[in-house]
């Protein structure tokens, strides 16, 4: 059966970008392959959390997933730091990846920004550890938003040469699953940056735990240009929020955009944003209220969330083994 693997980092609220992008295509995998869900701490610690907040973030977003319906029977659903195997196989591949590699990667860049000799080490290895999360478990599918291809691109290239420096055919090929056509959703204040938990802006995103007048709110107050909608596909281009929004809205109802243009062009945005904001709200209103009934009962969450790090370890503890037995280290007591 093929093995499914994506985390999520508790390093905010959950977007609509993080549930479009790939939540809601995490759904179905549950029961077309054997599916790990992971929510990835220690990559959330790569930029300063606060110690309460991220255990309060953890939470909420382990109940974020539950709620947009992954159901912990159906899948592996856990805490990475809760697996010692992803901290353990990232030093192995750390000392894998070559550092030319690490410097083309843009999501370093864009985190980092102008400071980068003050970012931590660890955001710049981020990517060695996303390759051990997968490949620790021997995961060959790993359904993303269209942001990290460059990063699965990078753990193909740590699983080669492990797999050539030890003359082994261990590590498998990953393949990126990127699904629907808000694979990458962008910022509601800026149509070329992409829509992220934590930009210092609330209202740049929506939030799976807005309520439906901040929801309403925030499209109102979503950037858009003068003209009014087009009617055909070419008609967005250069124009970035509106293109943004359309993809939303056909994302949200499961449609095309082409068809969301067939139904709104020639529409100006007042009246386009309010169909947009009615089907945020109808959608993500259940999402909100089932995440807060979940909250209101955290030892069942933390439970159910120990339950699935003790299946995620039966798979990754093994495969970690067998790595450190091929480097060489000394079988440990
Ligand atoms: N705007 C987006 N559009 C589509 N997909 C997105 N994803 C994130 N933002 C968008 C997808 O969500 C999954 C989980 O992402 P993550 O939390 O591990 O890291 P991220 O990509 O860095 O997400 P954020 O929201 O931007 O978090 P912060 O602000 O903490 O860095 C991934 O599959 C990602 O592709």
């Amino acid at each position: 059966m093929t093995r499914v693997f994506s985390g999520i980092q508790p390093s905010g609220v959950p977007t609509l970008g993080n549930y479009l992008g790939a939540i809601r295509n995490w759904v179905p995998l549950q029961d077309q392959a054997e599916a790990i869900y992971c929510v990835v701490d220690l990559h959330a610690i790569t930029v300063w959390q606060d110690p309460a907040e991220l255990t309060r973030q953890t939470r909420e977003m382990a109940a974020a997933l539950i709620a947009c319906g992954l159901d912990p029977q159906r899948c592996i659903l856990f805490v990475q730091s809760h697996v010692r195997a992803h901290a353990e196989l990232a030093w192995i591949f750390n000392c894998v990846a070559r550092l030319g590699w690490l410097n083309r990667m843009t999501q370093f860049k864009d985190k980092a920004g102008k400071n980068q000799e003050a970012s931590s080490a660890g955001l710049y290895v981020y990517p060695n550890l996303m390759a051990a999360d997968i490949l620790t478990y021997h995961a060959t599918k790993v359904p993303v938003g269209d942001d990290q291809k460059q990063h699965l691109e990078l753990a193909n290239d740590i699983a080669q040469k492990f797999n050539h420096d030890y003359g082994v055919d261990f590590f498998p090929t990953i393949e990126p699953l990127i699904q629907g056509v808000a694979a990458r959703v962008m910022s509601l204040r800026d149509g070329t940056k992409k829509m992220s938990k934590s930009d210092p802006s609330d209202q740049s995103r929506i939030n799976l735990t807005d309520d439906a007048d901040t929801i309403a709110l925030k499209i109102r107050r979503a950037k858009t240009d003068a003209e009014p909608l087009p009617d055909h596909m070419a008609g967005l281009e250069n124009r970035p929020e509106a293109r943004n929004l359309v993809g939303i809205l056909a994302g949200i109802t499961n449609t095309l955009p082409e068809n969301v243009l067939r139904e709104h062009g020639g529409q100006g945005f007042g009246a386009f944003k309010g169909t947009l904001a009615d089907a945020l709200v109808a959608h993500l209103g259940p999402i909100a209220a089932e995440m807060k009934r979940l909250l209101d009962d955290p030892a069942a969450l933390d439970a159910a969330l120990h339950v699935g790090a003790e299946r995620a370890r039966a798979i990754a503890e093994p495969i970690c083994a067998r790595a450190r037995e091929i480097v060489g280290f000394l079988p440990a007591k």
